[in-house]
């Protein structure tokens, strides 16, 4: 099921705050509320929990709710949130104005409850097709893990969350490849070839936690990146190479085996402020000497 669409609602209101509230949980969506422009930007910056429709409320103290719209559109997001403008100020000129600093919609007070629940719906929907999009521009069709794009997204994540950590701790990032993967597809036909793509990325994916990052790097080349220091990333390898070549990949009456290398560079604190393209580069070189030296197996 959908997770709960979050809902703030700003407002220097008590009364409209209750009132516009209580419509947003009508509408079964999850809501935050901000009595001023500064706590409401307080929220939006929080990374737990981001608000996905603003419900912004135009006169209000220190900052309206214009400005604190135009705040809102210079922000970074990955889903840009719906913003609902709501105000008693409703000329022509001011409903321009607020579309054309960034609202999505405009609505005058006092607000009717069942249209509003409507256009918080019609926001909702905005929402998930931004979802949806996001989703299918950082996935991989064949196997639903992460595609290369994603990936480079997602270790960056991971370095600057390693930088922040008080504690010392080391990542890892591996690049591995199937071996003689091109005399599956010429001697059991491309359909084998994409089994044992999906196949290898399940045994991949259950190797590492849900945390840590998966991904189809390349044709037969993946990513991955976990939380681990050189002993303890050693045995994970292991595990990984033995997942990957002890059971047999089948396909109808078609049953064979297959072996991978992997490339593993392991991230310092110290390390992180390095471009995230330097330590593929090094895991890949790493990979290309497991290569040369027999392949099935790894290097750290
Ligand atoms: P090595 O051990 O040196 O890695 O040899 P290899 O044969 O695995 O490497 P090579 O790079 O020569 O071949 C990779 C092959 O992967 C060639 C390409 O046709 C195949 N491939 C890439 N993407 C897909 C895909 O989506 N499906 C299938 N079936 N094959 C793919
Ligand atoms: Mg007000
Ligand atoms: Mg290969
Ligand atoms: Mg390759």
């Amino acid at each position: 099921m959908d997770k709960k669409m979050q809902v703030l609602v700003v407002d220097d209101n008590e009364i409209d705050c209750l009132t516009t509230g209580s419509f947003v949980e009508k509408a079964n969506m999850n809501l935050l509320v901000a009595n001023d422009p500064y706590s409401a930007l307080e929220i939006i910056a929080n990374q737990e929990i981001t608000p996905e429709i603003i419900v912004v409320d135009w006169i209000m103290p220190k900052m309206n709710g214009l400005e604190l719209c135009q705040k809102i559109r210079e922000l970074k997001f990955t889903i840009t949130p719906y913003i609902i403008m709501v105000t008693s100020n409703s000329l022509g000129e001011n409903e321009q104005n607020a579309l054309d600093v960034g609202a999505d919609d405009f609505i005058e007070k006092p607000i009717h409850g069942a249209i509003f629940i409507s256009r918080l719906r019609v926001g909702a929907r905005i929402i998930n097709l931004q979802k949806k999009l996001l989703s299918l521009a950082h996935t991989d069709e064949l196997t639903g893990l992460l595609n290369r794009r994603a990936a480079i997204d997602a270790c960056k994540t991971h370095l600057s969350r390693l930088a922040r950590t008080e504690v010392p701790l080391s990542h890892c990032l591996i690049i591995s490849d199937i071996d003689f993967f091109k005399k599956i597809n010429d001697t059991y036909g491309h359909e084998m070839g994409d089994r044992v793509l999906v196949d290898v990325s399940k045994r991949l994916r259950n190797s590492l936690r849900p945390f840590e990052t998966v991904a189809r790097f390349g044709g037969e080349e993946f990513l991955l990146y976990c939380e681990a220091n050189e002993k303890e990333i050693k045995l994970i390898l292991e595990r990984m190479r033995k997942a990957i070549c002890t059971d047999p990949y089948t396909l109808n009456d078609v049953s064979l085996n297959l072996t991978m290398s992997f490339g593993c560079v392991v991230i310092k604190q110290n390390d992180t402020h390095h471009d995230i393209n330097e330590f593929i580069k090094t895991a890949d070189s790493l990979l290309y000497e497991v290569k040369n030296a027999g392949r099935d197996n790894f290097k750290v």
